[in-house]
């Protein structure tokens, strides 16, 4: 494998950056996650939107321009022959001396890796997956915007932490009004009466490139799409739940908090709108090939 950092290809064994990157020292940086789908980078349009998005709101100037960016996650996927895989691009605020401020890192630097993807097992996306609740609450826009795809991951990562101690892989976090966010690396929607529904921006989230494809692919469908505020009560009440994101796609979601949502299985909608996720994902996006 080789992986790009600012313009060159290195071997695994010889791609590192200095212990004083502030993307190390500070987590002063941002990342993505990208599926590629037969030889195409899904959305790329939209992932590096969101870069350049959450690259202003952290006060970062990227010295790159778009083009220059997908260059190299194209370059990258080309290198290592992934048609089916995952991107994972790092930016780091670079190379800069002790203590927070920014200012004393010369310049960003830029990663890409192209790798293969563990998959989940297909009896997921039939039978589900149960959720819990877990007591760290998604961190307010107020204090690191979620929408901030950001190297600060501990929030997630103790969230994680506490569902894998209860025994779940996923779990649900709720922000600091006690309302519904996200999961810890994945986006929620319930349906119900027909509607699809998922909390909105303001409610702690990032902004997920898979859930505004399954709002793109509910709307071809005709399903209507409401953002708004949802509490733990709209969720158990739901008639199907499920999660999106790069590396899950859309997975039903058939209990939170030990209580049943809908009848336990993947629902009628969710497996609509899974259906049409997987028929776009081969052709939504930049070709390598
Ligand atoms: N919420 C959070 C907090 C995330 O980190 C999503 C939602 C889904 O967003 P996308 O754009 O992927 O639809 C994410 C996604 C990984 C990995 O390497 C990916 C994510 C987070 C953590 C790990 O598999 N991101």
């Amino acid at each position: 494998m080789e992986v790009y950092i600012d313009g060159k290809f290195y071997k695994k064994e010889d791609a590192k950056i200095s212990v004083f990157d502030h993307g190390l020292l500070y987590g002063d940086g941002l990342f993505e996650g990208i599926r590629v789908y037969d030889n195409c980078i899904f959305k790329l349009d939209a992932h590096l939107e969101r870069i350049e998005y959450s690259a202003k709101a952290i006060a970062l100037e990227l010295p790159w321009t778009r083009e220059e960016i997908a260059r190299a996650h194209v370059e990258a996927c080309r290198r290592n022959g992934v048609a089916n895989g995952y991107i994972r691009s790092v930016i780091t605020r670079g190379v800069g001396d002790l203590g927070l401020n920014p200012h004393t890192c010369a310049k960003p630097s830029l990663i890409v890796i192209a790798d293969k993807i563990a998959l989940y097992p297909a009896e997921v996306y039939e039978k589900g997956i149960r959720l819990i609740t877990v007591p760290t609450r998604r961190m307010s826009v107020a204090a690191l915007p979620p929408m901030v795809k950001s190297l600060n991951y501990l929030n997630n990562i103790l969230a994680k932490i506490e569902a894998l101690n209860c025994g779940f892989d996923e779990c649900l976090l709720l922000n600091d009004q006690g309302n519904v966010a996200e999961c810890s690396g994945d986006n929620i929607f319930i349906v119900h009466k027909g509607k699809l529904i998922t909390p909105m921006p303001s409610s702690s989230l990032l902004m997920g490139i898979t859930r505004a494809a399954t709002m793109e692919c509910a709307r071809e469908l005709g399903i209507p799409v409401v953002e708004t505020t949802l509490t733990r009560y709209d969720v158990w009440n739901a008639d199907e739940a499920f999660l999106t994101g790069s590396a899950a796609e859309v997975i039903p979601v058939v209990e939170l908090d030990g209580r049943k949502i809908g009848a336990g299985k993947c629902g009628p909608i969710t497996a609509k709108l899974l259906e049409l996720f997987r028929k776009k994902v081969r052709t939504d996006g930049v070709m390598i090939a």
